[in-house]
């Protein structure tokens, strides 16, 4: 009777323990089929959905369910590519980042200036501060599928920063262990279309 009660009150304790969250706690994707990726993302050049009236210095054009990477003029890449940043979670924070992984496809199809060269880098931070390229590629070299994985940092929120010029991206697919995901912390939680917890 005594062993039993014991075990009893072991799994009781068991089950009342913090459990440590399961994988891939987050996903984020995006098939740029729609806008989501102006609200979404906290930071980027002009992003265009028609034809542009005028043509900014750099762009991304939400062109037929890819997002395109344009730069006027001279480009050197590296230097003056079109970039957009997200900050993952999106209008929520974690109590730490575990790992995590990000996909996506890039091709590399549109004209390039003369003298110029195809250019993508994806960069990652733990704070939105200092960043470091976790992936980088140049020249022309067609269809590549691009898979990163991101660090255990510990931090709050995974900062990621996709740098392109004269790339298209499509299928973006961001995922996220992490300890807790703590609540809502900005007012554009109506906007977020595909954003979802498994
Ligand atoms: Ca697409």
């Amino acid at each position: 009777m005594k062993k039993r009660l014991l075990a009893g009150l072991a799994a009781l304790v068991l089950a009342a323990a913090p459990g440590r969250a399961a994988a891939d706690d987050y996903v984020y994707t995006d098939d740029f089929s729609t806008p989501q990726c102006q609200t979404d993302s906290y930071a980027h050049h002009p992003i265009v959905t028609g034809v542009p009236s005028s043509l900014p210095d750099r762009f991304l054009w939400l062109n037929g369910g890819v997002l395109q990477f344009y730069v006027i003029g001279y480009a050197e890449p590296g230097v003056n590519d079109a970039e957009i940043a997200y900050k993952f979670p999106i209008c929520q924070s974690t109590t730490g980042i575990l790992g995590g992984t990000l996909d996506l496809d890039a091709v590399t199809y549109l004209w390039c200036p003369l003298g110029e060269t195809n250019h993508l880098e994806i960069e990652t931070s733990p704070d939105g501060l200092t960043w470091t390229t976790r992936y980088e590629a140049t020249d022309d070299w067609g269809l590549q599928h691009v898979h990163i994985e991101l660090p255990d940092v510990g931090a709050r929120n995974a900062y990621v920063k996709v740098r392109a010029l004269a790339m298209q991206i499509d299928n973006l697919d961001v995922r996220l262990q992490t300890d807790t995901l703590v609540g809502t912390d900005q007012p554009t939680w109506s906007a977020v279309k595909a954003l979802y917890k498994e």
